[in-house]
């Protein structure tokens, strides 16, 4: 708990949108303050020489903590926040789990993130991708029937990035209560979290989807 303080939060300046999203729903949810650190992407490069002695992988999102470590990349950094702050399975088989619900959605995030890029498969992708993500995501909703977290009761890292992918996919807004029982339970039962609900508050309204154009 010692090394969270100091924080240095950084992510692309896209709003709530790409991969920064999970790790600060996990530190608005612990109550936990950091400095979000929205880069342009000419800071970022520039950021991304300065620090790449030190952390060769180079991405983002990127969390800086107070002793000068680097924790980066999304799998690995809620990882390590769920770790730090109370948000991991306790027995090794839950953990395995949980680490398959993160992997999961990074494969979510995968086919999303190529429409910022690519905005004309969004067709495509809504055909192909986004109802195979909600099917499985629906199922393991439903593996431990209590719910309504993706390990029953208790929330762990992995929901953050659940709430965050089902946000960016737009599926929040369609969610059907007889279709998609379990997912529907756990965002209605995710958004009331007292500082969730505070944080959520503050999204904005409508956010355009991201667009990169490609030379
Ligand atoms: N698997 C990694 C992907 C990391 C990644 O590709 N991040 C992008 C932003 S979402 C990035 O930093 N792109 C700019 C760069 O690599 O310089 C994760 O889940 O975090």
């Amino acid at each position: 708990m010692t090394v969270l303080t100091n924080l240095k939060y950084y992510y692309l300046n896209i709003g709530t949108q790409g991969r920064g999203e999970p790790a600060r729903l996990l530190l608005h949810d612990a109550g936990v303050p950091f400095e979000d650190i929205r880069l342009e992407f000419p800071d970022w490069f520039a950021l991304k020489h300065e620090i790449m002695n030190d952390y060769p992988a180079a991405a983002l999102p990127l969390l800086k903590t107070g002793d000068g470590e680097y924790h980066g990349l999304s799998g690995p950094l809620m990882r390590f926040l769920g770790r730090e702050l109370g948000y991991d399975a306790t027995s090794k088989k839950e953990a395995r789990f949980v680490e398959q619900v993160s992997d999961l959605v990074g494969d979510w995030y995968q086919d999303y993130i190529r429409l910022f890029f690519q905005p004309d498969q969004k067709d495509f992708h809504n055909k192909h991708f986004r109802n195979l993500h909600i099917e499985r995501f629906e199922r393991l909703y439903g593996h431990h029937n209590d719910g309504p977290y993706v390990l029953g009761s208790q929330i762990t890292y992995a929901d953050f990035s659940v709430y965050a992918i089902l946000r960016q996919d737009r599926v929040l807004e369609s969610l059907d209560k007889k279709e998609n029982p379990n997912l529907y339970r756990f965002v209605k039962e995710f958004e009331e979290r007292k500082n969730i609900k505070e944080y959520i508050a503050s999204f904005p309204k409508d956010e355009e989807p991201i667009v990169v154009p490609l030379d």
